[in-house]
């Protein structure tokens, strides 16, 4: 099956008609349900006391399977049909990279009740990951990097998506509606219409929208894969499977070996994210320079990587704080869990020591101090054009929230590589 690669590039999705053939069609449907079935007796399982009767599953709004957890041989060609040419054959077009792994493959349910409207947003975070303008330049310049897919086993017309809104700021008329209200329809904001079986493949920092949770039928593959050894170091740096591989035994040999190489190739990154975080250390600039090319080979739009980096560090840093390093690594999970994930930041934070942490997080200083700024400045013009916007609104608008967290979008101007570098005077 081919894609149109361009009209995806240029509007940030595509629309793939019976990705999920209708031949193929009541088998997934069977198998999502009995993936189903177990995602509700694992939430019974694990019900505590303050949760409602059944578990959380029974009063999320919309819940998700996870297929790692639940995969049994019954179900195990669910994995190869995403690893079929209507999904995985086309996520490989348009990433265009020397490899693809999975980051995660869940079926997203109807909740029991009618929650209501959900908010728009990016996946991503300028605070988490880098200011949204240099992420989109470094993609459209490089390489997508990530797809995110929804694969509809009933009709589904939940999913909205911003055209165009993967590679375009954010205007100022769209801004003010953000800020009005967050859980309406946009100006240019378009229905992804999906009959069963249809799919939408998408850009997930493109503005999207999940409209109304209703209790209406809804069991939609959920899925996102990510490219390795291209021009870019993507933003995201989440997998949701367990990299002991224990739930790949069920699986089909194909299913098996893809997922051992996925395992390799996240392993083998963020050894070479260490390395670069090690050159940072030492303050060896040739060797950051060699490191940081070796991780983001594309010439344009290296800072997003370096950014990036400033972050996990960030996250190391906290690790290593005096407060949070006398906790064990699940009492401090939720204090720092985000991108990067909490797994990933222990694990980086096991390779240096608390003295090189402080090294590290010196190093990046100027950096961050520039970061802050910038969002400071963008959060307080647009606290002032919120008060336009709701003249009788009681509370700030939150810049942590999904709908504005992407509201500082612009890179540190004239803060570049060598200006980094340069910081360190070494
Ligand atoms: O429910 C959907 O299709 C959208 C979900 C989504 O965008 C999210 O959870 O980030
Ligand atoms: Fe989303």
């Amino acid at each position: 099956m081919n894609v149109d690669t361009e009209q995806f590039q240029r509007d940030g999705y595509s629309i793939i008609r019976e990705a999920a053939p209708a031949a193929r069609l009541g088998e997934l449907r069977l198998q999502a349900e009995i993936m189903t079935d177990a995602m509700k007796r694992k939430s019974t399982a694990a019900r505590e006391a303050s949760d409602p009767p059944g578990g959380r599953w029974y009063a999320d709004v919309a819940p998700r399977v996870s297929a790692h957890q639940v995969v049994t041989e019954e179900t195990a060609s669910f994995v190869d049909f995403i690893l079929g040419e209507t999904v995985y054959g086309v996520s490989e077009q348009i990433l265009h990279a020397p490899e693809t792994g999975i980051c995660s493959l869940e079926i997203n349910c109807s909740g029991l009740i009618d929650y209501g409207y959900t908010d728009w947003h990016r996946d991503a975070s300028a605070a988490e990951q880098a200011p949204t303008s240099g992420v989109q330049a470094d993609m459209m310049a490089n390489s997508v990097g990530y797809v995110q897919w929804n694969i509809a086993l009933y009709d589904d017309d939940v999913f909205w998506y911003l055209p165009g809104s993967h590679r375009n700021r954010t205007t100022e008329q769209q801004r003010r509606e953000l800020l009005a209200h967050s859980t309406q329809a946009i100006t240019g904001g378009q229905v992804m219409d999906l009959k069963a079986g249809d799919a939408v493949v998408y850009c997930n920092i493109g503005q999207h929208w999940g409209s109304f949770y209703s209790s209406k039928l809804r069991r939609t593959i959920h899925l996102e894969f990510r490219s390795f050894g291209a021009d870019i170091f993507p933003t995201s740096h989440h997998f949701n499977w367990d990299e002991g591989l224990g739930f790949t035994k069920v699986l089909s040999d194909r299913a098996r070996a893809f997922y051992a190489r996925s395992a390799e190739l996240w392993a083998d990154e963020r050894d070479r994210v260490a390395a670069t975080l090690r050159t940072i250390v030492r303050g060896d600039t040739a060797g950051f320079g060699a490191a940081l090319a070796d991780l983001h080979p594309g010439e344009q739009h290296r800072m997003v990587a370096v950014i990036l980096l400033c972050r996990i560090g960030a996250q190391v840093g906290k690790i290593h704080s005096p407060e949070l390093s006398k906790m064990t690594a699940a009492e401090r999970r939720p204090l720092i869990d985000g991108s990067p994930p909490a797994a990933y930041g222990e694990d980086m934070a096991a390779r240096f020591t608390a003295e090189e942490t402080a090294v590290m997080a010196q190093r990046f200083a100027a950096l961050t101090r520039r970061l802050e700024a910038d969002a400071a400045r963008v959060e307080a013009h647009y606290t002032q054009v919120h008060k336009e916007v709701v003249p009788n609104a009681t509370e700030r608008p939150n810049f942590g929230s999904r709908t504005l967290r992407c509201f500082n979008c612009e890179m540190p101007a004239g803060f570049d590589v060598d200006e980094i570098v340069a910081s360190w005077g070494v």
